[in-house]
């Protein structure tokens, strides 16, 4: 099925074989539409205003904005706004849900909602509780709130616990963090456990970094990138256009995905509207479609073709790495027919592959989901890193290993110190601020944040943003786990499903905040890129409303818990102050020490390698051998439900969505019409008896979705996609053990048709 012409080059994907829907170019002119409907619609000047304020973009982590202005990157580029960024502003300014909504509404009634639905109420606008044996949210003041919040947060450290999800500033995650660990808790979960944590645990093994190694500048020179299990079409859109620019100056491009996606084949970008937006730019030079979690075979793979065509840089190993004889000869013992089937890709578009990144100069590695969300995810990074020592890509101009980040500032969160694995600089400066050491009791990441819960461990949760209950899997886990825990404070800008079925056992508050640009003064966001973004106060838009801002509500919480230990926390309710403490306690982040003075936006010390020494002990790199994945999928027997068709299921993104908050029905790049979709291979369809449109029953281990319409795409056979966060319901968590990251891009499933 694969097709090669003459130049050994690929002349379409393997799997291309898409359904009518699907469009022939990612991008294009529904962008533009999409720009046009809401800049032009009642709500364009709000629109407008916000996407020219000096603010970072609130969506993904590519960053975008800042200083600058609102559509000016890093490098000063102009016309840098995607339309995601749109769709995020949008979503914030809309009106505040209508007062008498939550006292008319039972909370049973609120749970019928769907994300889209509970996004749609409005902006949330004045604090509210739920009680106990009530039936309604109701309004709660400011006073009670932190009456129950002070007693809540002096029970024992261990059962005390928070939540965080990437968009809140970095001067909210270090006072979040230092508020907790003052109380003598390190139970710091965050959603970079479900996502990017892999890449974190694997890189700062090997490089002493935890972060990417590549500045958009240094991007900008490679001559081949290399995108594993990471979307950025839908995602990442503003990735894009760099990859557009690579390939125009001759550069090559390999995407590995089990799913053609139609944008990394071709992408009209409104960026480029004379040479690209209408008939697309070529995006894939070489398009591999492995079997979901398949990848580190995949690259031990590329890794014994680099050898068999004498393409490993054996001088650069000798002298910056250690380990990698091991990884060498791991590569040189691994059976070409194990590789091959454990992968599903052919030795020849192995080897196509290798022969790019082995004959490139500059190569840059970068991933995304479909390789930490996986059982050896770890492994997966380590097999990618592995790679690019073994090509001399690290360390250097125009190369290297490039985690592509989620949240728009999932990345400060960890560099503020919002993880359960903390820097020992960090941890060393804390305990120093403290004149204490820290709790040596290590932290609930957020995988065991929730078993801990469910063992009725914790007595209260403080949730700065994120969706807690949406993005976990086993949604009927969840919320049991979250059921058991007396007190939930939630601070959120926005409802959602979370706030209606992750109830705590006593009280659960819901307490209203400011977003990015509406915060009364300058905050800070990083970059996956490393690159620190400064923020201008804004004002925002909801009129006699009771809204906070997360660091005066938690500076004003730890206040009254801590007194003027070991800070004077109301005065960081002027966050210069706290920019001062990161300046003074996070390595790297010196210049936040006169960025109130120079406005100078800066890119973090030490993480941008191009030269190669790493920041371990020796000074070098280290290789990690990594064994090949065993992926057998269960007979439809053990589902204990008869026959039928087992898949290795990805749960993933729709293209109009932002993680567990749905903006509009179906996805039309993927031809999928409404979100209670399965997109799968026809030929797995037809060999068991299923057509396009059937509607069946999709099985996993923790409970079933009905009434899925089949919708056939270009799907490697045996994989198949769905939409999170409505599949979370039907499959219990299986984690990587060192990260703690469920295997959402692998889920098993059994597909029948319905009865
Ligand atoms: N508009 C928008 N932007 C976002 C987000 C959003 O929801 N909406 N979310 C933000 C966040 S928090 C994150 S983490 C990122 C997520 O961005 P991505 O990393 O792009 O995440 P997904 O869309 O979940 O999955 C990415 C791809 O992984 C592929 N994949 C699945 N399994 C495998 C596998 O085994 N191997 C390989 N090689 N590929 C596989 C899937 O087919 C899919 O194309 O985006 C951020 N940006
Ligand atoms: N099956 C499956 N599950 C997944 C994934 C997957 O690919 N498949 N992906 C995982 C990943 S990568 C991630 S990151 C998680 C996402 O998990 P979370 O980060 O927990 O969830 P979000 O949906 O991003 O949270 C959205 C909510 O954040 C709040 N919010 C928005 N802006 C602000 C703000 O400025 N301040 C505050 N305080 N609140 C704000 C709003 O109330 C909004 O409803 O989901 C994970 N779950
Ligand atoms: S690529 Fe990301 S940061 Fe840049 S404008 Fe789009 S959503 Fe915002
Ligand atoms: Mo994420």
């Amino acid at each position: 099925m694969s097709s090669e012409n003459s130049h050994g080059s690929q002349s379409s994907p393997p799997f291309a074989q898409k359904n009518a829907e699907t469009p022939e170019i990612g991008g294009g002119l529904p962008v533009i539409q999409y720009w046009a409907e809401h800049t032009l619609s009642l709500e364009g000047y709000k629109l407008w205003k916000t996407l020219f304020h000096k603010s970072a973009c609130l969506s993904c982590s590519w960053g975008t904005g800042g200083q600058k202005g609102g559509f000016t990157n890093e490098a000063g580029e102009k016309l840098q706004r995607c339309m995601k960024s749109v769709e995020a502003i949008s979503a914030e300014i809309k009106p505040a849900v209508p007062k008498q909504l939550f006292a008319q509404q039972t909370i049973q009634q609120l749970q019928q909602l769907s994300s889209m639905q509970a996004d749609r109420l409005g902006r949330l606008s004045v604090p509210m509780i739920l009680r106990a044996g009530k039936s309604h949210y109701e309004r709660i003041s400011w006073e009670e709130i932190y009456e129950i919040a002070v007693a809540a947060f002096r029970q024992p450290p261990e059962r005390v616990a928070s939540y965080s999800s990437g968009r809140a500033s970095n001067e909210a995650a270090y006072v979040l963090q230092l508020l907790i660990r003052t109380l003598g808790s390190n139970n710091l979960a965050d959603c970079s456990d479900l996502c990017h944590a892999p890449s974190t645990t694997g890189l700062k093994q090997m490089f002493g970094t935890r972060t990417s190694v590549v500045s958009l500048e240094n991007l900008k020179q490679a001559d081949c990138v290399v995108l594993a299990g990471g979307n950025p079409a839908y995602n990442q859109p503003r990735l894009m256009n760099e990859l557009i620019q690579l390939r125009e100056r001759g550069a090559r491009i390999i995407v590995i995905n089990p799913i053609m996606e139609i944008g990394l084949v071709k992408f009209g970008s409104p960026a480029f509207p004379l040479k690209s937006l209408l008939t697309g730019s070529e995006i894939a030079s070489l398009y591999l479609q492995p079997i979901p979690g398949s990848d580190t075979a995949l690259f031990v793979g590329i890794q014994k073709a680099l050898l068999q065509q004498n393409l490993v840089k054996t001088d650069y190993l000798q002298a910056y790495t250690e380990n990698w004889e091991a990884v060498l000869t791991q590569a040189r013992s691994a059976d070409w027919q194990k590789i091959t089937e454990t992968c599903g890709v052919s030795q020849a578009e192995i080897e196509a592959a290798a022969q790019m990144i082995g004959t490139s100069e500059r190569v840059v590695f970068g991933w995304g989901m479909g390789i930490t969300q996986q059982q050896n995810s770890v492994d997966n990074v380590f097999a990618i890193a592995n790679t690019a020592l073994m090509t001399g890509n690290v360390g250097k101009v125009g190369a290297g290993v490039m985690p592509i980040r989620g949240h728009s500032n999932v990345q400060g969160f960890g560099s503020m110190g919002v993880t359960v694995e903390l820097r020992p600089e960090i941890q060393q400066a804390l305990e120093q601020l403290l004149g204490r050491p820290l709790s040596p009791v290590k932290g609930y990441h957020t995988r065991h944040l929730i078993e801990a819960a469910a063992a009725g461990k914790v007595d209260t949760l403080l949730c700065l943003g994120g969706n807690l209950y949406g993005a976990n899997p086993d949604s009927t886990q969840a919320k049991q786990a979250l059921g058991q825990i007396d007190t939930i404070i939630y601070l959120a800008t926005k409802p959602n499903l979370g706030h209606f079925h992750g109830l705590a056992k006593q009280n659960t508050i819901v307490i209203p905040v400011l977003n990015r640009f509406e915060q009364p003064y300058k905050t800070t966001t990083e970059s996956g890129n490393n690159f620190v973004r400064l923020s201008d106060a804004g004002e925002t838009h909801l009129q006699a409303a009771d809204l906070i801002p997360e660091v005066e509500f938690l500076t004003e919480l730890a206040a009254r818990l801590h007194g003027e230990y070991p800070v004077n926390w109301r005065q960081l309710q002027n966050p210069q102050y706290i920019r001062q403490l990161i300046a003074q306690t996070i390595p790297g982040y010196e210049k936040m020490a006169t960025i109130d003075q120079t406005q100078a936006e800066f890119t973090i010390g030490g993480r941008i390698l191009t030269e190669p020494k790493f920041s371990t002990p020796s000074g070098k790199a280290t290789l990690f051998t990594t064994p090949l994945p065993e992926l057998e999928l269960p007979q439809p027997e053990s589902f204990g439900a008869g026959a039928g068709l087992v898949l290795a299921l990805i749960t993933a993104r729709s293209y109009s969505q932002h993680n567990t908050v749905v903006y509009k029905n179906g996805d039309q790049y993927r031809g999928m019409p409404h979100r209670n979709c399965i997109l799968l291979n026809r030929l797995d369809a037809e060999s068991s008896g299923l057509q396009e449109h059937q509607r069946v029953t999709v099985q996993g281990d923790a409970g079933k979705l009905e009434q899925v319409e089949v919708i056939y795409g270009a799907v490697r056979p045996g994989a198949a996609l769905m939409f999170y966060p409505e599949v979370n319901v039907i499959f219990k968590a299986r984690t990587e053990t060192r990260s703690g990251t469920p295997a959402y891009k692998r889920v098993p499933v059994l597909v029948q048709a319905a009865q």
